[in-house]
């Protein structure tokens, strides 16, 4: 059905079509679902929603590896609030992209094949508490960085969707950086641990916001569509320049020896991630790749019965409605 629909959409793309859907962008107009649309602009943003709804259904195993083993009762509460809001966004995403014409289930199926990627930095594994308050303070923050100008994003249902998501990714971000304090304050083992979360997590949140500008295969025509409104090295630099005074104020040591404040350029200098580790991990290779999709895999399968059953229940009030009729 996806490959039909992108084929009968490409006979549309003729110029005067193509000149008048730009100037509708330009005028920062949303595109809604039933307008005309590029089939380019359509398979983009398929690519990108749907990407993003599995990296918040993906985004759910590291963390609920640690909901039996939350450290108190409250951490555990606050924990499941957050992964629960994490299947929330996936959800509100998907439907999103099943409004450009494909189903949650062959946007699932093309993850589940590899088809279709989710975020490099949920292939990294969560190893103690610290890890969690890391993943919320530096994952949820470069989320919230990446997202909040994705509010004014050009596809109608994409905004909606990311205002509220970004409401939420709020208060993940700020239970993060206070799971992470908390350990950065205690004994000098928790403080160790603290510590090597950041040393650990600090690159790979790096990574977050794509390749750099001069290897983004994507950014040209995504900004000029505005699905995306910044390029990845300008949010990059905004996730650094926020995110070093909040590790000083922690009291613990920064991750990069390249971190300076640059007087010149307002900005903080830092190294660049170890992009050959990048495109490793978005080939499949990295650390929890093979872990995290097995997970998906064996949901899909044991969720098989449910799907079944809702089916069975829908096409047996289909049956009883032609009966009638
Ligand atoms: N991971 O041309 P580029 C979250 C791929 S937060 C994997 O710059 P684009 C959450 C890219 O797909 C995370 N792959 O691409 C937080 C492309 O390959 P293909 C989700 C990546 O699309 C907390 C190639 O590299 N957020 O969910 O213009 C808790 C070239 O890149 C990554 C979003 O998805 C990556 N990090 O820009 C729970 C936000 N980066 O597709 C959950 C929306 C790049 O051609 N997405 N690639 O094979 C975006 O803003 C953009 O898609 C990106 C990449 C900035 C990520």
């Amino acid at each position: 059905m996806y490959a039909q629909m992108v084929q009968s959409e490409a006979t549309k793309d003729d110029p005067e079509k193509l000149a008048a859907f730009q100037a509708r962008i330009d005028r920062d107009e949303k595109i809604e679902p039933k307008d005309w649309m590029p089939e380019g602009y359509r398979k983009t943003l398929i690519r990108q929603i749907g990407q993003h709804a599995h990296s918040e259904i993906v985004g759910q195993l590291p963390e609920g590896n640690w909901i039996t083993r939350a450290p108190t009762l409250e951490r555990k509460a606050i924990l499941l609030a957050k992964v629960q809001d994490e299947a929330g966004h996936g959800l509100y995403l998907y439907c999103a992209t099943e409004t450009l014409g494909v189903s949650r289930d062959e946007l699932t199926e093309m993850l589940l094949d590899g088809r279709m990627k989710y975020s490099s930095i949920f292939n990294y594994p969560t190893l103690n508490w610290a890890d969690i308050g890391a993943v919320g303070w530096l994952v949820d923050g470069a989320a919230i960085i990446n997202q909040v100008p994705l509010q004014r994003t050009s596809f109608g249902p994409y905004s909606r969707a990311m205002i509220r998501v970004c409401k939420e990714e709020s208060f993940h971000a700020r239970q993060g950086f206070d799971a992470i304090r908390k350990m950065a304050e205690g004994t000098p083992e928790q403080k160790k641990m603290a510590q090597n979360a950041v040393d650990r997590l600090w690159f790979p949140a790096l990574m977050m916001f794509g390749p750099s500008d001069k290897d983004s295969t994507h950014s040209a025509q995504s900004m000029a569509w505005k699905i995306k409104m910044n390029t990845n090295d300008e949010l990059r630099q905004k996730f650094v320049d926020q995110t070093v005074p909040q590790i000083e104020f922690l009291g613990l040591d920064l991750p990069d020896d390249g971190i300076k404040w640059n007087e010149e350029r307002g900005h903080y200098d830092y190294s660049d991630p170890d992009w050959s580790e990048f495109f490793d991990v978005i080939k499949g290779n990295g650390p929890c790749n093979v872990d995290r999709l097995a997970a998906r895999n064996k949901a899909w399968k044991d969720g098989a019965w449910v799907r079944d059953g809702l089916l069975a229940h829908a096409r047996k009030k289909a049956a009883a409605k032609v009966a009638a009729e």
